[in-house]
């Protein structure tokens, strides 16, 4: 196959890359040498919150939003809970229906199973090849908000935290860690009582939060009465703009593809030390005490 050939319309072939790419199987790697050049014109947006908050449903609105403005939008639902990989539970956990026969989206769902690089390797890998093929926007979604989840959101070039009414003490537990990568929050379901305490709420803790150059806006939405889309849209783009400024973008995407190397050098590392043939000798050592993991560590270390 000829990588750098596929195009959007090509969509067996893209969820064929994808699925190379995710299991990091044979040949996954000449992937990235045909197409790593033709990346980086996507915008990532990440959607993060707690689980039933409504995030698949806003993922759709959004979808739907880019899409009618003539854009390509590739959408990748992360579970990590889910024995299930390349499709098998979507309807179940997205609510996409129409827009996963749209032209212009692109639908896949990832969990854990088969993924030797792990799963955030695995959610890089597939927005490089999203952004390679021409999709403009790619939408990440997660399940929940453990810190696994939150470390996949970080291949975002922006953050979407998505919140409910009524969450009172949940916010203060999601506090440590998790608000902080919040670069616009959607109070979502704000047809609900006690939205907008909860803004309220949400935007006392933020101004308690180290001074930063970006101030995220918070917003109230609802994704089924499609309320407040256009203007989370608008901030969306407000922050892609701030972030052209100064070189922030290309510091945040530096900052991820840090990440990205540093899960594919331990793969490889991983991968060479278990096709040693001293591993199990080593191994064996280590068993009978006649050296001490560090040691024996070093000893594999040692040959690559
Ligand atoms: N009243 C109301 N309900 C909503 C709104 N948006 C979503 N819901 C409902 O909330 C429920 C959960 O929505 P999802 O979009 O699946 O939420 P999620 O955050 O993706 O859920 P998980 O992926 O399971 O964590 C569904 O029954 C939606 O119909 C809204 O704006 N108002
Ligand atoms: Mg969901």
């Amino acid at each position: 196959m000829n990588y750098k050939e596929v195009t959007w319309k090509n969509k067996r072939q893209i969820g064929k890359m994808i699925s190379m790419v995710e299991n990091a199987v044979e040949g996954h790697e000449e992937i990235f040498k045909e197409i790593y050049e033709k990346t980086g014109s996507a915008y990532v947006i990440g959607i993060t919150g707690p689980p039933g908050a409504g995030k698949s449903s806003l993922t759709d609105s959004l979808a739907k939003n880019f899409i009618s403005k003539g854009k390509n939008v590739g959408i990748l639902a992360i579970d990590p809970t889910s024995p299930f990989t390349g499709g098998s539970i979507l309807g179940d956990r997205i609510r996409m229906n129409e827009l996963s026969t749209h032209p212009q989206a692109f639908i896949r769902s990832m969990g854990t199973r088969g993924q030797l690089g792990g799963l955030s390797a695995a959610t890089s890998s597939a927005v490089q090849v999203l952004d390679a093929v021409g999709a403009d926007i790619i939408i990440i979604e997660t399940v929940g908000v453990g810190q696994s989840e939150v470390e996949i959101v970080k291949h975002a070039d922006s953050i979407l935290m998505v919140m409910v009414p009524g969450l009172g003490d949940d916010i203060q537990a999601m506090k440590a860690g998790i608000m902080e990568i919040g670069d616009v929050f959607a109070i979502n379901k704000s047809d609900l009582p006690g939205a907008n305490k909860t803004k309220i709420e949400v935007e006392a803790m933020l101004s308690f939060m180290p001074k930063r150059d970006w101030i995220p806006p918070v917003l109230l939405v609802s994704a089924t009465a499609e309320e407040g889309i256009d203007e989370l849209v608008k901030e969306l783009e407000n922050h892609r703009e701030h972030q052209d400024k100064e070189g922030r973008l290309f510091e945040r995407r530096k900052r991820n593809l840090n990440e990205l190397l540093l899960e594919v050098v331990q793969d490889k590392v991983f991968r060479q030390i278990r096709k040693d043939m001293d591993y199990p000798e080593v191994l064996e050592q280590l068993t009978k005490k006649e050296i001490d993991p560090y040691a024996a560590a070093d000893l594999l270390l040692k040959k690559i």
